[in-house]
């Protein structure tokens, strides 16, 4: 399998993360992308290929303009203010003051525009996330040739929505391969998110569509990230009605339990029968991840990605989470080597 991976992604280098009330090390840190790399080079799953200088404009079918603009000013903004740090918002439209006005000021746009406050905004912040674009854009467009590809995106994803970052996301990069799939001809895409996080930012800009069916296995969002999208009840909405599925699981799920449920998901990607198959790969899964809490041991990414193989459809796998990092290599390219057929 082909692995478009590009190098800038470093540019996405923040420094702090708001964690236990104090600011640490990003969990989603560069140097997971070299144990990935390391893995896919040691094991030969296949060549690794730099992305093609392409047009983003298609961020724009799935990010609303002002905010895709919010991103490319928000770091000098938060410059100008000659404070110390990188930028966190602070204050958020709540229940008590649902506003959908949109602040001038920097600390409030980050308010407006942020789902959560761990994720801080950084020099080189979004043009790093650009470079998981072009990455996501160049393995899609080559879908047509191969049969299965690997986008190696950084920063990840799922969490981010049509107006909002958070959960280390920024652009939505699964999102924009569906809807590039689309415009190229695509009448049915199957996003399966295996990331440990509900991927609530795909969910809701699908949520209104029956051409593009999400589902997605996660911890409960009673107990875990993101806390407010991913219940089982979440089916849907319009003629997006029956292409939603989420299966929230409890603490302390093992593969045995957590397997059983990607069964059920296979079983409706059977029946849709979509053009294409897009992955949501996190291994945040993995029984030692330092923010998760499920059990799935190193070999058991091997039987996913084999039963991901056993639906016969081209397959896009794009990289979202996994904070294990000495693993985190191991794992993905367990899924992708389970995927090939392979059991080493
Ligand atoms: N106590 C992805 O995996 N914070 N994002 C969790 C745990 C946010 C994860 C805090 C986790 C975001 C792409
Ligand atoms: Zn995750």
């Amino acid at each position: 399998m082909k692995t478009i991976y590009s190098k800038n992604h470093i540019l996405r280098n923040s420094k702090t993360e708001l964690y236990g009330g104090e600011l640490v090390q990003p969990f989603e840190r560069p140097e997971r992308m070299e144990f990935i790399i390391n893995a896919i080079k040691e094991r030969d799953l296949g060549p690794i290929m730099d992305p093609v200088n392409i047009n983003t404009d298609i961020i724009f079918k799935v990010h609303d303009k002002h905010y895709v603009e919010f991103l490319n000013v928000a770091w000098k903004e938060w410059l100008k203010l000659g404070l110390g740090g990188e930028a966190i918002p602070t204050v958020w439209p709540s229940r008590s003051m649902p506003s959908d006005v949109i602040p001038n000021f920097i600390e409030g746009k980050l308010g407006y525009y942020a789902l959560a406050n761990e994720t801080s905004i950084s020099e080189g912040t979004v043009e790093g996330a650009y470079e998981a674009v072009k990455v996501v854009l160049t393995a899609t467009d080559m879908l047509e040739k191969e049969k299965s590809l690997f986008a190696l995106c950084r920063p990840p994803g799922h969490h981010a929505s049509k107006d909002q970052y958070g959960g280390y996301c920024f652009f939505n990069n699964v999102a924009i391969a569906s809807e590039r799939l689309i415009e190229k001809g695509a009448k049915k895409i199957f996003i399966l998110d295996v990331d440990f996080h509900h991927g609530n930012g795909t969910q809701a800009i699908f949520y209104d569509r029956p051409d593009v069916y999400f589902a997605s296995l996660h911890g409960d969002p009673k107990e875990a990230f993101p806390h407010f999208l991913g219940h089982a009840n979440e089916k849907g909405h319009g003629a997006g009605e029956g292409f939603n599925i989420n299966y929230p699981m409890q603490p302390g799920t093992p593969y045995t339990e957590w397997t059983r449920t990607l069964d059920d998901a296979i079983e409706k990607i059977q029946s849709y029968q979509p053009d294409a198959l897009l992955i949501s790969l996190g291994v945040d899964t993995y029984e030692k991840d330092p923010i998760s809490f499920f059990k799935l041991k190193s070999d058991d990414f091997f039987d996913i990605g084999k039963k991901i193989a056993s639906c016969n459809l081209p397959t896009l796998f794009v990289m979202e989470g996994g904070y294990a990092i000495k693993e985190i290599g191991i794992n993905t390219v367990n899924v992708l080597k389970g995927f090939e057929g392979s059991l080493s």
